[in-house]
């Protein structure tokens, strides 16, 4: 996902998973937005175009972005490039989300996403909303 120019960008509960190179870039110093309640996890797999094999690459102005209660891990060369790492800040986490299975990427029970999304926001159970594509009040049908 990349925001070029001056896009605002509103990305929440997606899952961002297996990308050839980085996963998540502002593009632009002119470009903002709103990364809230995403899974970003293991992209990196090929080496190709000028993008980083990261989850999140700063390319931008990293003060015009809300940045918050996203699971980034395991992405090849680093979870964040050309920004601080996020880990513990604003709700954001890097653990394993404990998928059910590769296919559908239900959140296990146990998993540490659920519950743990944006306290304002709400999932259609009315319990906070979970991180990833299941949460939140446009969430997929479990
Ligand atoms: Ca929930």
């Amino acid at each position: 996902m990349i925001a070029t120019g001056s896009a605002f960008m509103d990305m929440a509960n997606n899952l961002v998973y297996h990308n050839g190179n980085c996963g998540i870039a502002p593009w632009s110093t002119e470009s903002r937005g709103r990364i809230i309640n995403n899974i970003i996890i293991e992209n990196g797999w090929k080496d190709e175009w000028v993008c980083p094999c990261v989850g999140i690459w700063n390319y931008g102005d990293w003060a015009k972005w809300e940045f918050s209660h996203n699971i980034v891990w395991n992405n090849r060369e680093e979870n964040y490039r050309a920004i601080w790492d996020q880990t513990e800040i604003n709700g954001n986490l890097s653990v394993d989300p404990l998928f059910s299975d590769d296919s559908t990427f239900h959140l296990q029970p146990n998993s540490p996403a659920v519950d743990a999304g944006h306290p304002e926001i709400y999932d259609n159970d009315g319990t906070r909303s979970d991180i990833g594509p299941y949460g939140g009040p446009q969430g997929f049908q479990k």
